[in-house]
């Protein structure tokens, strides 16, 4: 053997300890249990869902809790049970949920009943569809054992008389600062991501209206192998740039999460002249624990839970 080659050689044997010291490095974070999600809600969800992982669970039984939490809070009234109507004083609900596996539920104007982000786990799980929609989704729950309820609280329903009363014309939706959908993403102590996001959808949407938390790759999207994303804000908006999948696909060809975060609100805000009237945030959750977070506008929190923390971080706008 030429001295070159034995020098290639030893090089490569000596690199080699060093990969799989760094291999080791990533699989010891990725098995720290964690919870990020949106908004000031958030915290009580990724409490709940901290509970699951630290016993144990999985991340797709802690997202599905976690976000239960927001959806059965009469109080937030963005999300599930007291969530505000749609035009016509209709609580109409959006959720979906993806598992590690790469599969996928969600429903969609889905009225009175408490818990769509599980009706959209037991599509993902008992159907061979990824989607059901308005009766067929209530009716579909109704098989499976979901009771059916009243979902407008007086609160909400006040808040809708109030908008019915001072509607103007073009008025479909209610207050721009009116989103507080929750998506929440965790990863196990196996190293596995999940996400949910379920939301009430605009206040005093057009009804029939459906945003982008049950599409999947827009307000929701999981990709095992390299991270999960989910998003709140102006549905339409995040639909059009398919967020969530957008911002996997970006961490993929190597943006860290807060970078492929801003990237995905950017293409938003070019399409709208620079200065976009609406708000749109997305969290995102790397398969190495790190994660990512950012809004078009201020105002958006986020909650982070791990390292035995839970704590709401305050995101500056990407323009204001
Ligand atoms: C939607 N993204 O339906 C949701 C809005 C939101 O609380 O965030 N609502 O467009």
């Amino acid at each position: 053997m030429e001295r070159r080659d034995f020098i290639k050689t030893g090089l490569v044997t000596a690199a080699a300890p060093t990969l799989i010291l760094a291999d080791i490095e990533t699989i010891k974070r990725s098995r720290k249990p964690m919870a990020i999600s949106t908004w000031n809600h958030g915290i009580n969800a990724n409490e709940e869902a901290m509970k699951v992982l630290l016993s144990e669970g999985s991340a797709l039984d802690a997202v599905e809790a976690g976000v239960k939490i927001s959806e059965a809070d009469p109080a937030i009234q963005s999300v599930g049970f007291g969530g505000r109507p749609d035009g016509d004083g209709h609580v109409t609900l959006d959720a979906s949920i993806m598992d590690s596996k790469g599969n996928a539920g969600s429903v969609a104007y889905l009225q009175n009943i408490k818990h769509p982000v599980s009706v959209a786990r037991k599509v993902m799980e008992e159907t061979d569809h990824v989607m059901l929609v308005g009766n067929g989704a209530k009716n579909f729950a109704i098989s499976h054992g979901f009771k059916e309820e009243n979902l407008l609280t007086e609160e909400s329903r006040t808040s809708w008389l109030k908008w019915k009363k001072n509607r103007r014309k073009k008025d479909d939706f209610g207050p721009n600062d009116d989103h507080d959908t929750i998506s929440l993403l965790a990863q196990d102590l196996e190293g596995n991501i999940a996400g949910a996001c379920t939301t009430s959808g605009l206040a005093f949407k057009i009804p029939g209206r459906v945003g982008d938390s049950p599409i999947i790759g827009a307000g929701l999207y999981v990709d095992n192998e390299i991270g999960a994303a989910g998003a709140t804000g102006r549905g339409e908006e995040v639909i059009k740039v398919a967020g969530s999948f957008l911002v996997v696909e970006l961490m993929r060809q190597g943006y860290t999460p807060q970078d492929a975060c801003k990237e995905a609100l950017g293409r938003t805000v070019s399409r709208h002249d620079g200065n976009p009237k609406f708000q749109i945030a997305y969290i995102a959750l790397r398969k190495d624990g790190a994660i990512g977070a950012a809004a078009i506008r201020k105002g958006f929190k986020y909650a982070l839970s791990s390292d035995n923390q839970n704590k709401l971080y305050s995101v500056k706008g990407i323009i204001n």
